[in-house]
C-alpha cells in the first residue's frame, strides 16, 4: 500500500492528533467589533478568543488604516475566561483603525492576526 507523500510541520502533525480547531486559538469576537463602525472613540480594545489565552503570551497594537502606529495596547485578563481587554493609551481621531493582535496557542505557537475597525463621531444636530 502506498501513502500519499506529505511535507509536514510540527503543526500539521499536531493538527492530526487534535481537530484543527483546538490546536490553534482563533479570535472569535471583538469590540470595537471586527469591521465595525463605532460612534464614540472606543478607550479598550476587547477580544474573545476560542481557547484560554495567557495574558501574558496576548498583545494588540493599534495601528492607523497607513499602518502607521498609534500605540501598544497591554492586554490584561478579565472576569471571562475567554476574554482578554487592553487601555487604548491614546484618544482616537476619526478614521479606520487596524487592530493586530498576538496570542499563544495550546500548541506552543504563537498565532497572529488583525481586524480593522472604523470611528466616525456621531453628527451632531
Ligand atoms: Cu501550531
Amino acid at each position: 500500500m502506498r501513502y500519499p507523500t506529505l511535507v509536514l510541520g510540527a503543526c500539521a502533525a499536531l493538527a492530526i492528533a487534535l481537530p484543527a480547531a483546538v490546536v490553534h486559538t482563533k479570535l472569535v469576537k471583538a469590540e470595537p467589533g471586527i469591521d465595525a463602525t463605532v460612534t464614540e472613540a472606543p478607550k479598550q480594545v476587547r477580544l474573545w478568543w476560542s481557547d484560554r489565552t495567557e495574558a501574558a503570551l496576548t498583545g494588540a497594537t493599534l495601528l492607523k488604516e497607513d499602518r502607521s502606529p498609534v500605540g501598544v495596547i497591554k492586554m490584561a485578563e478579565t472576569d471571562d475566561s475567554l476574554s482578554t481587554a487592553g487601555a487604548i493609551p491614546v484618544a482616537l481621531a476619526p478614521g479606520k483603525y487596524i487592530v493586530m493582535w498576538k496570542t499563544g496557542s495550546r500548541d506552543g505557537h504563537v498565532v497572529r492576526g488583525s481586524y480593522s475597525f472604523t470611528y466616525t463621531p456621531a453628527a451632531k444636530p
